[in-house]
């Protein structure tokens, strides 16, 4: 994150610079739709990336896979901007969704890892993430990088159309400037984490739960899990689980929520009442002090409160230390998983 706000992306004196997005203020600003393609972690950077958009700078974002956007007749026109996200910049699915966008007269902007990949010179401008090699075959840092550029930009576009007050981007650029002290705190969990994973390394199953910019959160939880230590796990928004994954929930199936204190705090409360009351295993994702979802949870992990805005940045973190212990403790090669490959070019 460091790296990414000293680099091409910081912000200064209150208004933020983007090295590769200058130019192209005024289409970001006059843009009638965004379209964010990616794949796999990047997908759901992307949809944190729709939450921000959306919220702070009121344009509209559809997100898509890439690997089924290139294959479907979707409509596009020279007002949009197409943002590419990819950890590799390699990743086929994503340069076939960016070639069929481009046809169609759409302005592409990349946001890519590796300096020079295909990706980035398929695009008309962008942002490198810098945020080193992705040794393992999962992303990890690419996704804080990813959503941090993501974030910045959400920023930037609110500033430029006027849909932030001066006083809210100060404050946030003031949190921004926090998080990777955050970032820190979150890290310091890691051997509680491991004594967490150690009861659920078994697991044949796990549901995550998340609302607003928590539930990519979970999606990315889930992902890794799977990923990594090959356990069945699906990411859910915490108000649809009702509408299909309770029927899954018994005492065999551990539940991770994203629990922390801001705007949807009272309703994950109720989706965990709904849980413990068909005998799940909660383990809560919470905000450093909690004491009411502490009471109900039978395991949490706490994290450093933050703005809304910055909780995909800090909650993603225990998961992927969950995930990653889990893996350890069953075996598995966290860095070269069966089956998976750093970029997908088929
Ligand atoms: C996309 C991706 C990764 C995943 C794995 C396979 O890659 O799905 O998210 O962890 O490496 O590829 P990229 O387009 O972000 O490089």
């Amino acid at each position: 994150i460091r790296d990414c706000m000293r680099g091409r992306i910081y912000p200064m004196e209150g208004k933020i610079q983007l090295g590769g997005i200058k130019e192209y203020t005024e289409k970001f600003k006059n843009a009638q739709r965004i379209i964010i393609v990616a794949c796999g972690t990047s997908w759901h950077a992307g949809l944190v990336g729709e939450y921000l958009i959306e919220e702070y700078a009121r344009i509209p974002v559809e997100v898509e896979y890439a690997s089924e956007f290139r294959y479907r007749n979707p409509i596009i026109t020279e007002k949009d901007i197409v943002i590419a996200i990819s950890q590799s910049g390699e990743t086929a699915d994503t340069m076939a969704a960016i070639e069929m966008a481009k046809e169609k007269g759409a302005t592409i902007f990349g946001i890519c890892n590796v300096v020079g990949a295909s990706i980035p010179r398929l695009s008309d401008a962008g942002i490198y993430t810098h945020a080193g090699p992705e040794i393992g075959v999962a992303s990890t840092k690419a996704f804080t990088a990813q959503v941090t550029a993501l974030t910045l930009m959400a920023f930037y576009m609110a500033e430029t159309k006027g849909t932030l007050s001066q006083s809210k981007l100060i404050s946030l650029l003031t949190e921004l400037e926090r998080i990777p002290e955050l970032v820190e705190k979150a890290l310091q969990a890691d051997s509680y984490i491991l004594g967490i994973a150690e009861k659920f390394k078994d697991s044949r199953n796990a549901l995550f739960l998340g609302r607003g910019s928590g539930f990519p959160v979970a999606l990315e939880g889930a992902l890794k899990l799977k990923e990594i230590s090959y356990i069945h796990a699906e990411g859910y928004p915490a108000a649809e689980m009702k509408h299909g994954p309770i029927a899954l929930i018994d005492e065999e199936m551990p539940v991770i929520v994203i629990a922390t204190k801001n705007s949807s705090y009272e309703k994950v409360i109720s989706n965990i009442q709904e849980v413990k009351a068909r005998k799940g295993v909660v383990i809560a994702i919470v905000t450093e002090g909690d004491t009411d979802v502490v009471k109900m949870a039978d395991y949490f992990i706490e994290i450093p409160y933050t703005d809304e805005a910055f909780l995909p940045l800090i909650a993603t973190i225990p998961l992927q230390l969950l995930s990653y212990h889990i893996a350890v403790l069953r075996g598995c090669n966290v860095d070269q998983p069966r089956n998976l490959a750093k970029s997908v070019t088929v």
